[in-house]
């Protein structure tokens, strides 16, 4: 069966994973990138190489755009805005929800369809079974394409208001960060004994978090629910260990910012007679700051 044919713009690390495996998938597919040395491969593997944005554009009724920033394919599909009418346009550069309804109602007002996701993925991964990408935009414009977006990986669609994938991918990614970053803070902890090394410490980590992660629909659970919270802790226990953990960083020449925060925190709703640790109370308090 013939394949549809598919434009992509940019060609990064992940526009480049992205334009590769449209080929792999048998889709013609359309290049364009700023250095355009960087679609030589592709071109080697079948791809058109476009000389313009506009003429990349015109070449598929789909186009897929991977660029740095909003603002930088903001300014590259401007002078291409001519030829966008009737075509469909799927944003996967990484923004916030804002800047994606911007560039919904920007496209819109041109006639085009317009799509945005957020690739949950990187580029080794790119039409593995572990990527999956969101979408969100008119369903229909969604249900039009999908066969085609399966090609880079599971297609997520979440709604129409354009600005949810990107609402979602930012929420994914700040788990990842603050995981990371969490990661980088205990090896720290860790390796500050003579016998401590990153990797033996690692190979206790991954299982601990992989089963703490078995957790969260519980705490989900109780989020979406009016109910009394199910899994709640004492808020006391909690900051003894947090203070501990505060402590044995400090004593370890580790910075302990985050904890002594989190300890302050706690001494705070203890002191106005919070007595638990739940998640639903967990999450207000972070709406609380703006
Ligand atoms: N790489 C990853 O792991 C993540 C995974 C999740 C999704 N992100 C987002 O994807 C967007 C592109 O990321 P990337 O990894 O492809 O990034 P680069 O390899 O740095 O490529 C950047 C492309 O943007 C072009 N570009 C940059 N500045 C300009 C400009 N002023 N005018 C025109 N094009 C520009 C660049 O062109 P060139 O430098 O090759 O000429 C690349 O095509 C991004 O939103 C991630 O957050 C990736």
């Amino acid at each position: 069966m013939n394949k549809a044919a598919v434009t992509v713009i940019g060609l990064g690390e992940m526009g480049r994973a992205l334009a590769d495996a449209l080929i792999t998938a048998g889709h013609p597919t359309t290049v364009w990138n700023r250095s355009a040395a960087k679609a030589d491969d592709l071109v080697a593997r079948g791809a058109v190489r476009a000389s313009t944005v506009e003429e990349a554009v015109v070449a598929s009724p789909l186009s897929l755009v991977c660029l740095l920033d909003y603002d930088i394919a903001d300014a590259i599909l401007r002078p291409a805005a001519g030829a966008l009418r009737g075509r469909t346009l799927v944003n996967l550069t990484n923004g916030t929800p804002d800047q994606a309804r911007e560039a919904a109602a920007w496209a819109t007002s041109r006639g085009a369809a317009y799509l945005d996701g957020g690739i949950m993925a990187i580029p080794s991964m790119i039409a593995t079974p572990q990527a999956f990408v969101l979408y969100s935009g008119e369903k229909a414009h969604f249900e039009a394409h999908e066969e085609t977006l399966e090609a880079l990986g599971a297609a997520k669609y979440l709604g129409a208001d354009a600005g949810i994938a990107a609402l979602y991918d930012l929420a994914l990614l700040s788990a990842m960060n603050v995981m990371f970053d969490g990661f980088f803070h205990s090896v720290a902890m860790a390796t500050s004994h003579e016998e401590g090394s990153a990797v033996g410490f690692t190979e206790l980590l991954v299982p601990w978090l992989t089963g703490m992660a078995q957790v969260m629909p519980a705490f989900a659970a109780d989020l979406d629910s009016d109910a009394e919270p199910v899994l709640a802790q004492g808020l006391d226990v909690v900051l003894a260990s947090v203070r501990n953990m505060a402590q044995a960083s400090r004593d370890a020449g580790v910075r302990a910012d985050y904890f002594e925060a989190s300890a302050a925190t706690l001494e705070k709703l203890l002191a106005e007679g919070v007595t638990a640790y739940t998640a639903p109370a967990a999450v207000r308090r972070l709406r609380r700051v703006s």
